[in-house]
């Protein structure tokens, strides 16, 4: 067979089909993929060298990149229908995405991997063509070739204009990949044939036969290629889009895979290279800590101490000791009204708790309004407290809800714009009211003063640093996640998400727009916003804000960098869909959970 394929190759386009029929029966002996449930588990020791690979989601628009440890970092960058490339476009030694559109012939590169603008983009191709990323002159810069119909058009700069280059080489329907199969630091060509999984490679950009060609994958199997062992050769990989795996052969070959290990998704598009040092957010999993709380929607602890100490709505904190015996710590349900959005709302212990004994609760009073309240354990009693902020409120909805101290020792609330619908009562914007923002509360002196404002309903959010991360409730369009600092504005109603509410304001106001903005219905419709992971149980989730959504359950988190999103992941796929998340919780010593309505409680471990 090899040299029946070389003696026809001399005009492959014509000749390569000839020997399919052949071919196909083989093929499906020899596919890759026998005992796979053994390999997955090799998945931790594979040989990366110095290849990652992605994933392109061409329905979602969302890359999926995967490091060598594991981590996953996924971003939006491209739309539907574009073909994905991964090259080192500014020749710093790491490799970065780029879309090429079919529709259009144009490329959009990106030098880093996350979420953005292009860099650069130009037009290079025909629609239908397909593209490929590669260093055909060895000067350390990969750039874009196209392949079509069975010619290949090589050019080694990445602009417009004529190719360097062209040569014949496959069958229209080939799909093309590229990689340096010598090891001699240039480039070249191969062509996969997924109706029978025969892989052709050639060493030189010319026309020509094959310089050797080995079966591997299965029809509709999709391939890549990368330096997977760190000898300066690349060699085959292909990405299963049946099973969601990766089936990575250290030697170009027919043999089984060296290594399969799952990551990805049914109909995505596969792409390798160097991503460079791990940036991805690392395997996440739930651990159920408890179940039967009534309505828990808060979990806290002071610091450095075992116990965990769980809000439930009615006005019970319910205390965990270290052996998982419970107890009520706290309860002022016959002070608490009960109902809709209504409740103990928020609980947070004074920073020096140990000494002090002092802990603070926000609820919704008999009369329906906003309470603030410091406690002192010893002398815990109905008189022995006293009242620190008390908020009239409009309408039964959006009373905020989160209370924590800052690292500036201040005490923050997160208050709702006074409820209704499409903020009723104006509050959004004025500065003259408490409602709609955060409250910064002075214990020492009960001073209260509004610290950041243009907020709908913060029901959660956490400082870090000088940063407070805020999950906005949405009206009806888009959940917001926003981070922000003292005094800023973060635009409701004039803005819900980065869509504008408000007319000719929208022009003119200096808003703090949304990190990310989540659709409301197709991904959720009440956002839960969480904490930065600060913990030491889980080292690479470090500085990573994790938040969910109360009706759609998932769990998405991102980690900032000089205020852009440099790691973002969405672990749904991985850890399930909760039911009615209605809040995060951290212990005390970093470590976070995540509480559902249903009763239950579940911590964030290591996946
Ligand atoms: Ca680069
Ligand atoms: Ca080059
Ligand atoms: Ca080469
Ligand atoms: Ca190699």
């Amino acid at each position: 067979m090899p040299s029946l394929i070389r003696d026809l190759s001399r005009d492959p386009v014509r000749n390569m089909f000839r020997v399919i029929a052949v071919i196909v029966a083989v093929a499906v002996v020899l596919g890759v993929g026998a005992d796979t449930s053994s390999r997955v588990a090799r998945a931790a020791e594979l040989e990366t060298g110095n290849t990652d690979v992605g994933l392109f989601d061409p329905g979602s628009g969302r890359w999926h990149v995967r490091y060598r440890d594991g981590s996953i970092n996924s971003f939006y960058y491209g739309t539907p229908g574009d073909l994905p490339l991964l090259g080192d476009w500014d020749c710093d030694g790491t490799d970065t995405v780029a879309m090429y559109r079919p529709t259009s012939g144009f490329v959009y590169l990106r030098n880093s991997n996350q979420e953005g603008v292009a860099d650069r983009e130009f037009f290079y191709g025909l629609a239908s063509d397909v593209p490929l990323a590669g260093d055909w002159d060895g000067d350390g810069c990969d750039s874009v070739a196209i392949y079509r119909n069975g010619e290949v058009f090589i050019r080694n700069e990445l602009s417009t204009g004529v190719a360097d280059s062209s040569f014949f080489f496959g069958n229209p329907g080939d799909r093309p990949f590229a990689g340096d199969f010598n090891g001699d630091g240039i480039d070249t060509v191969g062509l996969y044939r997924e109706s029978t999984g025969l892989a052709y490679f050639r060493n030189s950009l010319d026309s020509g036969v094959a310089d050797f060609e080995f079966f591997y994958g299965a029809p509709s199997d999709r391939i890549v290629t990368g330096d997977w062992t760190a000898d300066g050769a690349d060699s085959v990989a292909i990405f299963r889009p049946s099973d969601g795996r990766f089936y990575v052969s250290y030697a170009n070959v027919q043999q089984e895979a060296d290594v399969v290990f799952a990551f990805g998704d049914g109909d995505w598009w596969p792409v390798a290279g160097d991503l460079g040092e791990p940036r991805g957010l690392p395997d996440l999993a739930y651990e159920e800590i408890g179940s039967g709380f009534s309505s828990p929607l808060f979990l806290t602890a002071p610091a450095g101490d075992q116990r965990l100490f769980v809000v439930e709505k009615a006005g019970r904190i319910i205390q965990i000791a270290a052996d998982g015996t419970r107890s009520t710590f706290f309860d002022i349900t016959a002070i608490v009204s009960d109902n809709g959005e209504r409740g103990l709302l928020g609980f947070a212990f004074h920073p020096a708790f140990g000494e002090n004994q002092l802990f603070y609760v926000h609820y919704t009073d008999n009369a329906g309004d906003t309470v603030v309240r410091e406690y002192r354990l010893a002398e815990f009693g109905p008189s022995s407290t006293r009242i620190l902020l008390q908020v009239d409120q409009p309408a039964s909805n959006h009373n905020g809800g989160m209370l924590q101290f800052g690292p500036d020792g201040f005490l923050y609330l997160g208050l709702g714009d006074g409820g209704g619908g499409n903020d009723t009562y104006g509050n959004g914007q004025n500065q003259n009211t408490l409602l709609g923002g955060i409250v910064r509360i002075d214990v020492a002196s009960g001073a209260s003063s509004l610290w950041a404002y243009g907020l709908r309903n913060p029901w959660r959010f956490d400082f870090d640093g000088d940063s407070i991360y805020i999950g906005d409730v949405g009206q009806n369009s888009w959940e917001e996640v926003s981070v922000g600092q003292k005094g800023d504005n973060f635009g409701w109603p004039v803005f819900e998400g980065f869509q504008c509410n408000g007319g000719a304001a929208c022009d003119t106001l200096d808003a703090v727009p949304p990190i990310r903005a989540i659709a409301n219905p197709d991904e959720g419709r009440s956002v839960t916003g969480g904490f930065v992971y600060r913990g030491s149980a889980i080292p690479a989730l470090q500085g990573t804000f994790l938040y969910s959504d109360f009706v759609s359950g998932y769990l998405r988190g991102f980690r900032l960098e000089a205020g852009q999103v440099v790691a973002e992941r969405d672990w749904t796929p991985s850890v399930g869909q909760l039911s009615s998340v209605s809040s995060f919780g951290e212990d005390g010593f970093g470590e976070l959970y995540v509480l559902s309505f249903d009763g239950r409680i579940r911590k964030l471990v290591a996946g």
